[in-house]
């Protein structure tokens, strides 16, 4: 089992999407140990996109997401990370396959609704940024085996 950060980025807040999104990961059988609404401040931002710090859309992402409240999920599962990731879809909505939530919902590279950890380290990093550990909750999913077998 793994867990992924989510983040529903402003604009899927701003578009009402919320819930879509929520559903997408719940309809996969990914169960939500942790989710709260709140707004990034601009040191949480650049220590979550340290590593995009000096590229030429810099700035404008960090505007961007400390702009308006997000919802961060913490998203857990057989293959969270990479399962995530193939939902989402690639960074651009035009390029990203219809079926991903990208796809689906979004048009550019910068307004691309939904961030989700990109590997098992930025996975584990990212959670501890966002979630404190009595935050991460573990419950039962009884419909579990209906999933896993
Ligand atoms: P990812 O979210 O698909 O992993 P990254 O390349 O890691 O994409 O970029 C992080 C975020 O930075 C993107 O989700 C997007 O919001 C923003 N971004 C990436 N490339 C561009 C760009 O060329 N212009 C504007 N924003 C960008
Ligand atoms: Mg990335």
């Amino acid at each position: 089992m793994e867990t992924t950060l989510i983040i529903i980025k402003p604009d899927a807040v701003q578009r009402g999407l919320i819930g879509r999104i929520v559903s997408r990961f719940e309809d996969k059988g990914f169960q939500i140990v942790g989710a709260k609404l709140m707004r990034i401040t601009r040191e949480l931002a650049a220590a979550h996109y340290r590593d995009h710090a000096g590229k030429p859309f810099y700035n404008s992402l960090i505007e961007f997401i400390t702009s308006q409240p997000v919802v961060v999920l913490a998203v857990r599962g057989l293959g969270a990370i990479e399962g995530a990731r193939k939902m989402i879809g690639a960074t651009a909505g035009l390029q990203a396959e219809p079926g991903t939530i990208r796809g689906d919902f979004g048009i550019t590279n910068s307004l691309n609704l939904v961030h989700g950890s990109d590997s098992p380290e930025a996975a584990a990093r990212e959670l501890t940024l966002f979630f404190q550990a009595e935050e991460l909750l573990t419950y039962d999913q009884p419909h579990g085996r209906w999933i896993y077998g």
